[in-house]
């Protein structure tokens, strides 16, 4: 296991670029993930920002809660106002000779992401584009009411995919979004989670130095949409970790690193049963998911087991 509490020192700073006093949930993972990241960040950075909770609660007129510069998009087009920002600061480089050391950054949900604004996104990692992509996945739309999305886990009950007599709730697995985007073959690929503070901190600093896209994936603890108590976030992000549901592991130049690995997982049942989003799973479509979950930390430790080329 890499430990990577030598970075911290380094990293941590009194600074705040989200102010207090906006209107996330209480208990919301989101917006703590939000927090760790634009501390990584720093002051010199550009933020474009898909509609969802992020941009709800941060920015009810005339107030914002934003101390960096940010713009808000469209729930489909972070990814291309992002583009947008970063061809026009390369422009003025070239106009005036320089220019500061300027990071973009595109964000989203899970929703703005992984399904509305993909295409947006698969364009500017594809044109290389020198910006980071944040995709802060709460696991369904959550801004508007818990609706489903295509990161949402097989057997969560949501708004749209109810549990009940005909259903169980969702039916299809996961959307990969961190293979996804490392099948662009871009510099750094890493998923992370809000129960993580450093790890988050870690990841996005990396990806401030490299010089074209990354793409940083963040499991973020909704308590409302999880139905868990709002005072079980930070221990519901490190179950999804400690029981392998949702791995943390880099994608460096498409070379694999799982930065935790426990020699041994905790039952998948303890994170499930702890949500009221899973109350209704039988013991049969938890053993489903367990083994699933295996199956996927096995492929992420044997990618990570392989070296370039091999
Ligand atoms: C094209 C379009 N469809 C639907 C909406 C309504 N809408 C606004 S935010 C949102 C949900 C956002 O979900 P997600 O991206 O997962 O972010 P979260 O709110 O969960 O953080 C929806 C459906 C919209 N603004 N634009
Ligand atoms: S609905 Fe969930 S993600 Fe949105 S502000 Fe509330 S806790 Fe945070």
């Amino acid at each position: 296991m890499e430990t990577l509490s030598v970075y911290v020192p380094k990293l941590v700073t009194n600074k705040e670029y989200i102010a207090s006093g906006h209107r996330a949930c209480s208990g919301c993972g989101e917006v703590l993930a939000l927090r760790y990241v634009c501390k990584a960040l720093g002051r010199n950075t550009i933020i474009s920002n898909a509609t969802g909770c992020m941009e709800i609660i941060s920015s009810p007129l005339p107030e914002t809660a934003w101390e960096v510069s940010w713009i808000h998009t469209l729930f489909e087009n972070a990814a291309a106002v992002a583009s947008g920002i970063e061809s026009g600061l390369k422009a003025l480089k070239r106009k005036h000779g320089y220019i500061k050391d300027v990071k973009v950054v595109a964000m989203g949900g899970d929703g703005a992401t992984a399904d509305i604004g993909l295409q947006a996104l698969s364009g500017a990692l594809e044109r290389g584009h020198d910006f980071i992509y944040v995709c802060f996945d709460n696991e369904a739309y959550m801004n508007t009411g818990i609706q489903r999305s295509s990161e949402t886990p097989f057997g969560a009950s949501t708004t749209t995919a109810p549990s009940g007599k005909v259903s169980m709730g969702q039916h299809t697995w996961k959307k990969n979004m961190a293979a996804i985007a490392a099948a662009h073959n871009i510099p750094y690929v890493a998923t992370s989670c809000s129960s993580y503070p450093f790890d988050i901190m870690y990841k996005i600093e990396k990806a401030r130095k490299v010089k074209g896209p990354s793409y940083i994936h963040i499991l973020s603890v909704c308590p409302t949409g999880w139905r868990c108590p709002s005072s079980d976030t930070i221990k519901m992000g490190r179950l999804a970790v400690e029981t392998g549901v949702f791995p943390l592991y880099e994608i460096e130049n498409g070379e694999y690193k799982m930065n935790f690995d426990y020699p041994k997982l905790r039952p998948v049942e303890d994170y499930l049963t702890a949500q009221g989003r899973f109350r209704h799973l039988t013991k049969e479509q938890i053993a489903e998911i367990q083994q699933k979950v295996i199956v996927e930390y096995e492929k992420i430790k044997m990618l990570s087991s392989r070296k370039k080329g091999k």
